[in-house]
């Protein structure tokens, strides 16, 4: 049952568990670069992993969640490659930063006051959910911290906590022979009462009895720049493609629309079930910043290592 994934499998710090670690990055910056490639893979990656490198380098420095600390790693990353692909919302966030505004209160001023529902916050959460895999009170407390810093909106925040749920639940998930991909649903909707993102579970619920044709997983899940309608498409993605990275990678970006965030977002999720030796190589070394991603993920498996339960 649905218990199998968590309650079993208590905080195992092995090599295996550094390997996740790993494969969880480095997925995340595999499936955006796969995204955002035109033809051939590049290995460029944009916005998303840029971010989800300025989060884990936080975390890493400040020992846990620092709010005032991430949104000036935020600021100062983005200031150094603003080229990477940011949508609106985070730049507007990081000039009122500049402006004295504090962290956890610029966000509220975008959108006339209701806050982004963009997917930017559950896109780079994958180290929260690695951090916290064996907390998910607190793991839902840092991952919606986290979110509030660009990401006001209720579906926005909700969004990056679900993400990180399930990045924690695909790391400590059973072997493809004995895994059940509606005991993983289960468990994700034991873990949310939003009604919005309830129903999507139940869709993507549908998709997986159904097979899963893409354009039917597009029109009931969608495929856009809303988290809404891109974490369930992910989650989707890794879901009817559990027994392979590439598989559940190229079925993601062959789903149009936002394929960078929904190639990032299956990438964490597979990257963190399959380790870092179930990406295919030709992609792995060609991703931009490799050994920065890798020693990023030794550094969180560090600190994880050290804390034990919980991990601050
Ligand atoms: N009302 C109307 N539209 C909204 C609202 C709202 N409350 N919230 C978001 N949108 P943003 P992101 C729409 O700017 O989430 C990058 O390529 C609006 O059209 O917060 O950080 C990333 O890699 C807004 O422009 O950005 C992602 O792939 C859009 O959602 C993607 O863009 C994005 O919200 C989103 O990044
Ligand atoms: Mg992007």
């Amino acid at each position: 049952m649905a218990k199998a994934f968590v309650g079993s499998n208590p905080t195992p710090c092995t090599t295996k568990m550094r390997e996740k670690f790993k494969g969880c990055l480095l997925g995340t910056a595999v499936g955006d670069a796969l995204g955002s490639s035109r033809g051939e893979f590049s290995g460029r990656w944009t916005d998303d992993t840029h971010m989800m490198m300025g989060l884990a380098q936080s975390l890493v420095e400040r020992g846990g969640f620092d709010g005032e600390h991430l949104a000036w790693t935020f600021l100062r990353n983005y200031e150094r490659e603003p080229w990477r692909g940011y949508a609106h919302g985070p730049p507007t966030v990081f000039s009122l930063l500049r402006d004295g505004v504090p962290w956890n209160e610029a966000s509220r001023h975008l959108f006339g006051g209701r806050g982004s529902y963009g997917n930017g916050a559950a896109m780079r959460v994958a180290p929260v959910g690695l951090l916290y895999h064996d907390d998910p009170v607190r793991l839902r407390e840092v991952a919606e911290a986290q979110s509030l810093l660009t990401h006001a909106h209720e579906l926005g925040r909700e969004g990056a906590v679900l993400q990180a749920r399930a990045v924690s639940l695909a790391l400590l998930a059973p072997p493809p022979s004995s895994f059940d991909p509606f005991d993983f649903l289960e468990e994700l909707e034991g873990f949310t009462s939003h009604p919005v993102y309830l129903e999507k579970l139940g869709r993507v619920r549908r998709m997986l009895e159904e097979g899963g044709r893409r354009e039917r997983v597009v029109r009931e899940l969608g495929n856009g720049v809303e988290a809404h309608r891109s974490v369930p498409t992910a989650l989707c993605s890794f879901l009817l493609h559990f027994g392979s990275f590439k598989e559940a990678l190229l079925y993601a970006v062959g789903l149009g629309g936002d394929t960078d965030t929904i190639g990032a977002m299956t990438g964490a999720l597979s990257g963190a079930y399959h380790g870092e030796g179930g990406i295919p190589e030709e992609w792995r070394e060609r991703v931009e910043r490799r050994e920065e991603l890798e020693a990023l993920a030794d550094d969180l498996w560090r600190l994880k290592a050290q804390k034990g339960r919980g991990g601050g």
